[in-house]
C-alpha cells in the first residue's frame, strides 16, 4: 500500500519540491491549505495536480486535528510558517502563532488521533536560530551543537518551534526529527526574498524592463543551497531508524554582492554597482551578518550530499526568470 505523506506549506517553494520527490517515490500526498487561498487552489489543481488538498491552518488546533484525521499520515511534514524574517519584525504575534504555536498544534494533532507512535514528524526548523552572533568557528560552520541566538521575531518563533518537537520526542517517543536547513533557495523561491528579488530584477533588466534594482544590506553572507536538493534531506531524516536533527547547508558562504556579481555576469554586465540601489525600507532592526552551516552529521549518517553549486544556483535562477519574463513579454504582446 502507498504511503501517505501530510504536508503543511504545500503551496510554497519546499512544499512544492517535497510534494513532487514523494509522489515521484509513489506517496499518496495530501497538503494543508487555508480555505481561502483560492488562487493557490487553482496553481496547485495546475502544478501538483496529484496532492489531495485539505483546508486547515496552522493556528487553527481543530482545523489541524481534521486534517491528520482525513488523510492518516505516515509522514507528516511541518514546513508552513511566516517565513520571512523582515516580514516577522512588523508582526511578531502573528508569527508566533503561525510560527512557533502551529508547531505544538501540529504536534498535538497527531497526538489527539492517537498517531504519536505510528505518524513520523518533520519539522523545519532553520538557521536563522544561530543568528550569527556566536561566529567563531572559522571553516567550520554552525553544526547541531552550537549555540542559538536567535535575531528576529522568527527565529524566536522557530527555536520554540524546534523546542517544543525535541520535547514531544523525549516525552512521548515521538518520531520527531528536526531539520536546521541553512537558506536553500531556485526558481520557485519567493519574490520577497533576495535571492529571487535579484535574479527577477537581473532577467527585467537584460530584457529591457526596468533600470535598477532596490534592496537592503549587501554586505550579509548566506550559505546558499538548491532547494531542491533539501527536500531530499528531509525525506531521508524520516527514513532512519530513530529520530534525531540535522544540519542541511552547503559549508559555503557567500555575501549578496557575491550573487549580485555572479547574476549580472550571467547578462553580461561585468560591474552590478550602477544598477543597484539602497533602500532604507528593505533593512532590518537586527541583522544576521554571516551564516555558514556544517553538514557533516546530515553528510555522514543520512548519506546527504547538496548538487547544486553556488555558480549552478545562480545560473540556474537567472535563466528561469529570463526564461518567465520572456514568455510574459510575449503573451502581453498577444
Ligand atoms: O532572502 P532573505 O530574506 O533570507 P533570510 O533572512 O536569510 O531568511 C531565509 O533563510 C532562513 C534560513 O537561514 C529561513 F529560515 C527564512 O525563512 C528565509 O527562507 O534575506 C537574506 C539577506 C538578509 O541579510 C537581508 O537583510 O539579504 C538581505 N537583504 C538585502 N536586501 C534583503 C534585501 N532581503 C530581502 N528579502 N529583500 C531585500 O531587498
Amino acid at each position: 500500500m502507498a504511503k501517505k505523506a501530510l504536508i503543511s506549506g504545500i503551496t510554497g517553494q519546499d512544499g512544492r519540491h517535497l510534494a513532487e520527490l514523494l509522489n515521484d517515490k509513489g506517496y499518496e500526498v495530501h497538503g494543508i491549505i487555508r480555505g481561502q487561498e483560492n488562487t493557490k487552489k487553482s496553481i496547485m489543481k495546475q502544478e501538483l495536480s496529484f496532492v489531495h488538498l485539505i483546508e486547515a491552518d496552522l493556528t487553527d488546533q481543530s482545523s489541524l486535528v481534521r486534517a491528520v484525521e482525513i488523510s492518516q499520515p505516515d509522514e507528516v511534514y511541518n514546513l508552513a510558517a511566516i517565513s520571512h524574517v523582515g516580514y516577522s519584525f512588523k508582526n511578531p504575534q502573528l508569527t508566533l502563532d503561525v510560527t512557533g504555536k502551529g508547531v505544538l498544534n501540529m504536534l498535538e494533532a497527531i497526538r489527539l488521533n492517537g498517531m504519536e507512535k505510528t505518524a513520523r514528524f518533520y519539522q523545519a526548523s532553520t538557521s536563522e536560530m544561530f543568528g550569527g552572533l556566536d561566529y567563531n568557528r572559522p571553516g567550520k560552520g554552525y553544526d547541531e551543537n552550537a549555540l542559538f541566538h536567535p535575531r528576529s521575531p522568527y527565529g524566536v518563533a522557530k527555536l520554540y518551534g524546534h523546542w517544543i518537537t525535541k520535547n514531544y520526542r523525549e516525552s512521548y517517543g515521538m518520531h520527531a526529527s528536526c531539520g536546521i536547513l541553512f537558506n536553500h533557495e531556485g526558481p520557485k523561491r519567493g519574490i520577497e526574498f533576495v535571492t529571487r528579488k535579484i535574479s527577477n530584477a537581473v532577467a527585467r533588466i537584460h530584457l529591457g524592463l526596468q533600470d535598477h534594482i532596490e534592496l537592503g544590506n549587501l554586505d550579509p553572507k548566506r550559505d546558499w543551497g538548491y532547494a531542491g536538493d533539501y527536500v531530499e534531506g528531509m525525506w531521508l531524516m524520516l527514513q532512519q531508524p530513530k529520530p534525531d536533527d540535522y544540519v542541511l547547508a552547503t559549508g559555503e558562504t557567500h555575501s549578496i554582492k557575491d550573487f549580485l556579481e555572479l547574476a549580472f555576469k550571467e547578462i553580461g554586465i561585468n560591474d552590478w554597482r550602477p544598477y543597484v540601489k539602497q533602500n532604507p525600507l528593505f533593512m532590518r532592526p537586527a541583522e544576521v551578518d554571516i551564516l555558514l552551516g556544517n553538514p557533516k552529521k546530515a553528510e555522514e549518517k543520512l548519506g546527504w550530499k547538496r548538487r547544486v553549486d553556488f555558480p549552478g544556483l545562480v545560473k540556474m535562477m537567472v535563466d528561469h526568470d529570463i526564461e518567465l519574463e520572456t514568455k510574459a513579454m510575449k503573451k502581453n504582446k498577444k
